[in-house]
């Protein structure tokens, strides 16, 4: 790929009013164009100022005199600057029609409107970035919350490129031993070791297995976790979703059926981004709005990553049908709220007790109703399938409201995966490291079945070629108009 040779110019600074905007200016006829728009204060020449520097003076149409703006101008020479070419930034006030104005003048001094995401195109090109760094970049713009802020930051500073290139590299010695027997078979080449070749083809695909558990995070960090509250009437769960939020965002009151609507509201948990949704209480014989409402919930509950199904306690005691006498008698205790914590089968749930305050914290048997539920759903414990655990609060005075957040830390993060490692952060990624993780499975069966090597090799040569499209070493340019064009103009 060689240099690009025109100057593109946009507006980098976000749409609107504000303070400060930036008209920015990148390529060969840069500091030359900036030269022409922009009068310096003073007797400084713009061609020959100090690369990094900034200057204070106006932006000045050439032909009229007309001053479009105040400004400050900024020079970054190649190659130390965000896309290794001259970079030169117009620091005008932020408003639209200044900014417009400024850009305008560029364009008719020379320079093209850069396309979405052509300067972070052009850091790439010019080998300042790779791809997965430049998608650290798209990330950083569109985080939403601290976490995803972390992931991204951590991923333009090339964390896991890093570790993808580390895998490469290691797959490419691998490689380089069963290709050398494949071609020098007949000439004194020592024969593969099998065995050690298994061993490092395992290992990596070990490797993978290990990125491949962080998508699910990575998902999280950027769609934020959609997490539907779903119960019987009059369970807490408005009061639930206000404690958790700690406001009071939804309608509570002693009458069933209080929330006819879905209720939405966000909040961070560890960095990560969780979308609650309040729906209405779940019962079969609602009538008009309220079974409206009641299919509302359904449907929340159908595109949920993760459910919490309240449980009130006081009520659960009140039947006398107490959890602790019906598990002990092997019956079905609160057949309701059963059969709607079995009915949320592929999908992380907490079951959350409620009105701890009125019934105390004795009811053990509700701690048990875990392995209850294993047991209905003919597992063992440890293997209820999704994640799943169980909490007791009051929503009413607070208490095990920060233990029931931790818990969703939990689950959704996927209790040990931590953010100071690589995470997979975009679909793009997690299937080109599944399409490596796979084709090192294929490998590895090739292997066990001595296949030979040429089918080893070209199982290992697909790995290495999914990873390389991951960090950019092995593209092709629609693939690249697709990426950059996904980000904002200016960047
Ligand atoms: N004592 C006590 N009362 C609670 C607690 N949580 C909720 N309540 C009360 O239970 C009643 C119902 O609470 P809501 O939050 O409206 O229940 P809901 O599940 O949203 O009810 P619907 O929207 O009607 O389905 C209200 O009177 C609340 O004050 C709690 O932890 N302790
Ligand atoms: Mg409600």
């Amino acid at each position: 790929m060689c240099p690009e040779s025109d100057t593109i110019a946009a507006v980098s600074t976000a749409a609107g009013a504000g303070a400060i905007g930036i008209v920015r200016l990148s390529g060969p006829e840069a500091v030359d164009i900036a030269a022409r728009a922009f009068i310096p204060k003073g007797e400084l020449d713009v061609t020959s100022v100090d690369s990094h520097s900034f200057v204070y003076g106006h932006v000045v149409e050439p032909g009229s005199g007309r001053v479009i703006d105040e400004a400050m101008l900024a020079v970054m020479r190649a190659p130390r600057s965000y896309t290794r070419e001259d970079i030169v930034e117009l620091h005008c006030h932020g408003g639209p029609v200044a900014l417009r104005s400024a850009l305008q003048l560029v364009v008719d001094l020379g320079a093209r409107i850069a396309e979405p995401g052509e300067f972070t195109r052009r850091a790439f090109i010019n080998g300042r970035l790779d791809l997965a760094q430049a998608e650290g970049v798209a990330g950083i713009i569109s985080a939403r919350s601290t976490g995803a802020l972390r992931v991204s930051v951590r991923q333009l500073g090339g964390g896991l490129s890093e570790r993808l290139r580390s895998v490469r590299s290691e797959l490419i010695g691998t490689l380089a031993v069963v290709e050398a027997n494949m071609d020098f078979s007949d000439e004194d080449v020592e024969e593969v070791d099998w065995g050690s070749t298994r061993q490092a083809v395992s290992a990596q695909r070990e490797r993978l297995g290990e990125l491949l558990a962080t998508a699910l995070l990575g998902r999280a960090l950027q769609h934020g976790v959609r997490t539907a509250i779903v119960g019987r009437p009059n369970a807490g769960k408005s009061s639930l979703l206000n404690a958790l939020v700690m406001r009071e965002r939804a309608i509570v009151s002693e009458l069933p059926g209080t929330t006819r609507d879905t209720v939405e509201d966000e909040l961070e948990i560890g960095g990560i981004p969780i979308r609650l949704v309040d729906t209405a209480g779940l019962r079969s014989d609602g009538e008009g709005v309220e079974r409206l409402g009641i299919e509302r919930s359904l449907a929340a509950l159908e595109g949920a990553d993760l459910v919490l199904v309240v449980v009130d306690l006081a009520a659960t005691a009140r039947d006398a049908t107490s959890l602790d006498a019906s598990v002990a008698e092997g019956g079905v205790p609160l057949e309701g709220d059963l059969r709607l914590i079995l009915g949320v089968k592929d999908r992380p749930c907490i079951v959350v007790g409620n009105k701890t305050d009125l019934v105390g914290r004795e009811s053990s048997a509700f701690r048990e109703l875990g392995d209850w539920i294993a047991a209905a759903r003919g597992v063992p414990a440890d293997e209820v399938g999704a994640p799943f655990c169980v909490c007791e609060v009051s929503a009413r005075t607070g208490e095990g409201v920060a233990e029931l957040r931790e818990c969703i830390g939990e689950v959704v993060s996927g209790g040990s995966v931590e953010m100071e490692e690589p995470v997979l952060v975009g679909e793009r990624q997690r299937i080109l490291v599944a399409e490596a993780a796979s084709s090192l499975e294929e490998a590895l069966l090739a292997i066990d079945g001595s296949a030979g090597d040429e089918l080893v090799a070209e199982d290992l040569r697909a790995a290495v070629g999914a990873l390389g499209r991951v960090t950019g070493e092995d593209l092709g340019v629609d693939l690249l108009d697709e990426i950059f064009g996904r980000f904002c103009l200016g960047k």
